[in-house]
């Protein structure tokens, strides 16, 4: 099944916030920055507002640059706690409209609504009711751009900044990729695009059919990564980083033991403490591990991963006791340990699972 994906991102967003919060900006050419004093500091632009760009101003150039092209502008500190402040609410309301949602920075993120529209047709109503609500609440617009992938999804929301909607249709996507310059796809800075204009390769069509081996051969990994991409092959997840790397629980015995009754029940015990944990933190794993402390003090720790993410009990404790297993040699122990990495929040493939074990 095709995924329906969508990328939301801010316009101009601290410069439109900027704009928000003193009307007086508004129509303005307004450029936020490091150092900025009325345009004779030091520092750089960090954004600038839709009517300064006109004037060739954007992010990431030295502020006397900028007062050279346009002496006109607002220039304004960066309020990174107000701008922080609205990226919360901002969240908020799109992470409302979907379980598998990640926020990639300050003003943009990443909607997986497959499960949740039954067509294109309504993922593009969707990303109309979301921009409404934006707007609405937040008195700011934003760009969405919707695709069957990520990259594609990121592509199409800078299309038509500002306030746009760009839908790309799963069996077009090569054919909207094609044109566009290899700048556009993201991680294709300025120095590779000078190497890939070197080789002759300026839109991504032109990348899609230089060879895989060429690409792989000058850029290393991420040449046959960026030749997927040219593609339009993106097959990564939407699923927000987890904030904890692993959820662990241990177990210091009274006396040291030899005891497997004992030593199993216990590691039972622990499988229960942790798994109760990573419930709570709204978890699954995909990698366990069990730590044995000897009697000696000499520490072994042995890990496996399993082929899919779950926050099955049972499972815990199955493999845990197989990896206990593997080390147990009848020599005393003195605690023991359970460890999950590998940790996603993503709730879809929760409910999925859960779908699955139940039946
Ligand atoms: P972007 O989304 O890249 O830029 P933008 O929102 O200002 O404009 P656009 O309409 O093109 O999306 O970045 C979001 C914010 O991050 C931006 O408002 C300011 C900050 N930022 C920097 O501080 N330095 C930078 O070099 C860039 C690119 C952004
Ligand atoms: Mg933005």
């Amino acid at each position: 099944m095709n995924r329906i994906i969508l990328h939301v991102d801010m316009d101009s967003f601290y410069a439109s916030v900027e704009q928000r919060e003193n009307p007086s900006y508004k129509g303005q050419p307004v450029v936020v920055g490091s150092d900025p004093k009325g345009g004779h500091g030091r520092g750089v632009v960090s954004t600038c507002s839709y009517e300064g760009r006109t004037f060739g101003i954007h992010s990431g150039m030295p502020i006397s640059r900028a007062y050279k092209l346009c002496q006109d502008a607002v220039f304004l500190p960066v309020n990174m706690a107000l701008y922080k402040e609205v990226s919360r609410s901002i969240m908020e309301i799109l992470r409302s409209f979907t379980d598998k949602f990640q926020q990639v920075s300050v003003d943009e993120a990443y909607l997986d609504i497959s499960e949740d529209v039954g067509s294109l047709t309504e993922a593009v109503e969707i990303a109309g009711i979301i921009k409404a609500q934006v707007k609405e609440r937040e008195r700011l617009t934003c760009s969405i751009g919707i695709a069957p992938n990520k990259t594609t999804a990121k592509i199409a929301s800078d299309l038509d900044k500002p306030d746009g909607l760009t839908t790309v249709e799963p069996g077009r996507v090569a054919e909207f990729l094609e044109p566009l310059e290899v700048r556009r796809l993201p991680g294709v800075g300025s120095k590779n695009e000078e190497i890939l204009a070197g080789m002759d390769i300026r839109t991504i069509g032109q990348l899609a059919r230089c060879e895989q081996d060429l690409l792989a051969s000058i850029f290393g990994k991420w040449g046959a990564r960026m030749h997927q991409l040219a593609h339009g092959i993106d097959n990564s997840e939407v699923a927000e980083k987890t904030e904890s790397k692993s959820v662990s629980k241990e177990h210091t015995f009274q006396v040291d033991t030899s005891d497997a009754v004992e030593l199993y029940a216990s590691l039972d015990s622990i499988g229960e403490r942790v798994h109760r944990a990573l419930m709570q933190q709204g978890f699954s794993f995909r990698t366990i591990g069990v730590k044995v402390r000897q009697e000696d003090f000499t520490t072994f720790t042995r890990a496996r991963t399993l082929d899919i993410h779950t926050r099955d009990l049972n499972t815990i404790k199955r493999e845990s006791r197989e990896l206990l297993r593997e080390f147990f040699d009848g020599r005393k122990i003195r605690l023991l340990g359970i460890k999950l990495s590998n940790l996603s929040k993503s709730r879809m493939i929760q409910t999925t699972l859960d779908r699955f074990q139940s039946r």
